[in-house]
């Protein structure tokens, strides 16, 4: 396995971690995937001001956000059906990146078209901040930009590659983060510009007896 960078404590970049012909079985499994749970614009809190970049989800439950807030749900807010299961690579990458014993329960599916990108934010709609979140890249780099705890901490970017995963652990966890813009044409793995961004999180605190803790 490729060894990571350190980016800051608790945030580790494994480069190039799927191999082209996995990012390629990856994005096929995810075409499929979109197919059966689509793509939803996901609107602001209050204003329902649309989000630039479109979403899904897989597992068994999904981050939406509308006029009523953000929230994890285990159906789809348009077509009403259960999110589809994981691909088992994600399982896979996982169990060998997340040092984490309990299993995911969200993967949230991020589409970057042209000129998307995401604001500077914390992720705290988890009542879970001690477990990881491992995020897989496909597709056109992106330009990450990632701080500390306060908006106003210093950031450093970094340009996120298809077949990249990053570990957000311990003081990572709660750090600000954000897309700055996606590098249209840095990519010939998809058959359109764009980038697919996945995150694998707990939601929950792991109950223990499930997770074999004594
Ligand atoms: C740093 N997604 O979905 S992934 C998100 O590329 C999100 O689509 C970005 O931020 C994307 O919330 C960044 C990398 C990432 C994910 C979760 C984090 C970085 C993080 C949580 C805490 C700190
Ligand atoms: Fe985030």
């Amino acid at each position: 396995m490729t060894s990571p960078i350190e980016l800051a404590p608790g945030c580790l970049w494994w480069q190039g971690w799927l191999s082209r012909d996995q990012q390629q079985a990856l994005a096929d499994d995810l075409r499929a995937l979109l197919a059966e749970a689509p793509l939803f614009t996901p609107r602001m809190p209050r204003t329902g001001k649309p989000f630039s970049v479109r979403m899904s989800n897989c597992g068994p439950l999904g981050w939406v956000s509308d006029a009523a807030g953000y929230r994890y749900q285990p159906l789809h807010p348009e077509t009403g059906r259960a999110w589809p299961p994981f691909p088992p690579v994600l399982l896979r990458a996982w169990g060998e990146l997340a040092a984490c014993p309990a299993p995911p329960e969200a993967c949230l599916i991020n589409w970057y078209g042209e000129g998307a990108r995401m604001g500077l934010h914390q992720d705290r709609d988890e009542e879970e901040f001690g477990a990881p979140v491992l995020s897989l890249s496909l597709g056109d780099t992106a330009v990450f930009r990632i701080g500390g705890i306060k908006r106003t901490d210093p950031t450093r970017s970094i340009r996120l590659a298809s077949g990249d995963a990053l570990l957000l652990s311990g003081p990572s966890r709660l750090a600000f983060h954000g897309i700055d813009r996606i590098l249209p044409g840095s990519s010939t793995l998809l058959k359109q510009p764009g980038r697919i961004n996945l995150t694998l999180r707990r939601v929950h605190r792991a109950d223990d007896a499930a997770t074999g803790a004594l």
